[in-house]
């Protein structure tokens, strides 16, 4: 049985979401999941796991379909709305999609992966036509969902999670949070990632909470809605409270003491999906006088460290285990650490992923024999709190709080007529994280990064586009002939940015 849907019907009455304006209650919720579920049937009593991917905004009609798709036995696998057709076709042959739905808006676009893959694209209003069929109960240890991450291979993975996963995945934040039906959460994040899906849209229908959507981030419209005093709850990743900031330094005194009291009403505001830097926690308490929650997690394992909601919240560490999550610290011959030394994190329990889809060697990997999930993240446990101190990999960016993977991006570069050979790597930057940048090796004397660019965008999300490019003549390596990412880094300048001077400026000769 799915609960999550089951415990909407204790809420019938209470306004579930707020979309483009307009509110809906759970019992509109149900009754459009419903519709939907029924039309994906169509005759048939289950979809029997079938993939059913959507590319359809933040918004009503988007949790619609997600309930749908689960209340007809199906596996949701939601697109990401800014990705361009290859990185989407890749999703619907990997998941061998059956159906594909678009909002409107998308439509078109997606047209022509009718004559590549001979997928029909299915027009969202088609499915929430009014239909009633009865649904048959799900078990809860079927899969549901399909999210894609990057990691160390070229292509990203699947995660496949079951309704229990999720189910535990939500209820260690509603415990731990402590939400209630009275809180009203902001959801300005992608609904194709666990921070926005789990943690704020799935935590808030669980609880009988009011989730709005701002489909796109605006500095502007959050401190507007700050203002107008409804929320209880914001959670976003490091890169969003940075902007927030440099829009709060560029207002006047007496807007900034306004923007400052809206946002010091709130019971809580949680960062996470990257570190939270100390500048930007110390900044955020000075002028809202809220001390960000941060919290650890990953797609495959959903939330697993959190600093206290009621206790202690230490500027750069994640706190401690959330409630159901098991973790240990182990060196790189998979022993357990020393208490206090550093180790990379190993994770258990029912919020863990059941696989990575159709993948069972990837799959196999990355649990030890005992069956610990392998973050590869490094961080240890310091002074009664834990505290991330890198990763494994060289090769995993992260950035805006995107997962990006350099091999990925490589892949794609090589393809390019000016590029020879490329290493990709992330740079620190104070706004984004890391940015991801490339060195190129070319035959030629120079090389037009913006036409390289440009080709980039058509392959490739924005979020994963080099913004500091740098032209080699060859690649330093190690003799064992692999690329040394480290010192490819340290080819530009350092960067110089700082949050009371705004945003980061460009880095090295190239920059675009
Ligand atoms: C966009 N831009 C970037 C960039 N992304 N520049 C450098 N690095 C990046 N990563 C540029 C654009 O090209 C554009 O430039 C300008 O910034 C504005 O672009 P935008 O797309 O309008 O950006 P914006 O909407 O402001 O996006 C910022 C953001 C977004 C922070 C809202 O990155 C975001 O939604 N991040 C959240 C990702 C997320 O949900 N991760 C969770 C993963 S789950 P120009 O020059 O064209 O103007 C996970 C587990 C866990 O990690 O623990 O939660
Ligand atoms: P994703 O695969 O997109 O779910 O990203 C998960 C990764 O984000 C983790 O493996 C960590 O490397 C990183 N991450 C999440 N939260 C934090 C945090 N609070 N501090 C540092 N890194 C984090």
């Amino acid at each position: 049985m799915i609960r999550l849907l089951e415990r909407a019907k204790n809420f019938k009455q209470r306004t579930a979401l707020v979309s483009n304006g307009q509110s809906y209650s759970y019992g509109q919720l149900l009754a459009s999941a419903k519709n939907v579920a029924s039309n994906l049937l169509d005759e048939k009593t289950d979809l029997n796991e079938t993939r059913i991917t959507f590319l359809v905004p933040p918004s009503f009609e988007y949790t619609a379909v997600q309930w749908g798709i689960w209340a007809a036995g199906g596996i949701a696998v939601p697109l990401c709305v800014l990705h361009p057709l290859p990185s989407i076709q890749y999703v619907l042959e990997d998941t061998q999609a059956e159906i594909v739905i678009a909002h409107k808006d998308y439509i078109d676009f997606l047209k022509p992966l009718e004559a590549i893959i001979g997928i029909s694209v299915t027009a969202l209003e088609s499915v929430l036509k009014e239909n009633t069929t009865s649904l048959s109960d799900i078990d809860s240890g079927r899969r549901a969902m399909i999210l894609y991450t990057s990691g160390t291979t070229n292509k990203p993975k699947g995660v496949v999670t079951t309704h229990d996963n999720i189910e535990a995945q939500i209820t260690t934040l509603v415990d731990a949070w402590e939400w209630h039906e009275e809180d009203y959460i902001l959801n300005i994040l992608p609904l194709h990632h666990v921070h926005g899906i789990i943690n704020v849209m799935c935590c808030a229908l669980w609880s009988g909470a009011c989730c709005e959507f701002l489909p796109k981030f605006d500095a502007e419209k959050v401190w507007g809605i700050f203002k107008s005093g409804r929320l209880t709850l914001f959670m976003a990743v490091p890169t969003i409270y940075y902007k927030l900031i440099s829009h709060w330094e560029k207002a006047d005194a007496e807007e900034r003491e306004e923007m400052s009291k809206a946002a010091s009403k709130l019971r809580l505001m949680v960062s996470g999906s990257a570190a939270l830097p100390v500048p930007v926690l110390q900044k955020w308490k000075e002028i809202t006088g809220q001390t960000l929650l941060e919290r650890y997690g990953m797609t495959e394992i959903g939330m697993g460290l959190s600093n206290s909601y009621r206790g202690e919240r230490r500027p750069g560490h994640v706190g401690l285990l959330l409630p159901g999550i098991q973790m240990r610290l182990v060196d790189s011959n998979n022993n357990p650490v020393e208490k206090n030394t550093p180790g990379e994190f190993q994770i258990k329990g029912p919020s863990v992923f059941k696989e990575y889809w159709k993948k069972p060697e990837a799959t196999q990997k990355a649990f030890t024999e005992d069956g610990w999930f392998i973050t590869g993240d490094i961080g240890m446990l310091n002074d009664g709190l834990y505290k991330i101190l890198g990763r494994d990999s060289v090769d995993i960016i992260k950035s805006g709080g995107y997962k990006i993977s350099a091999l990925e991006i490589e892949d794609v570069l090589r393809k390019h007529e000016l590029v020879d050979d490329c290493a990709v790597v992330g740079l620190p930057d104070d706004e984004w994280g890391e940015v991801v940048s490339a060195c190129i090796v070319s035959k030629r004397d120079a090389v037009d990064f913006k036409q390289i660019s440009e080709w980039l965008k058509t392959q490739l999300p924005a979020y994963k586009i080099p913004r500091n490019y740098i032209l080699q003549q060859e690649l330093p390596r190690n003799v064992l002939g692999k690329v040394t990412k480290n010192e490819v880094k340290e080819m530009w300048p350092p960067a110089s940015a700082s949050l009371s001077t705004g945003l980061t400026p460009p880095k090295g000769e190239n920059a675009r």
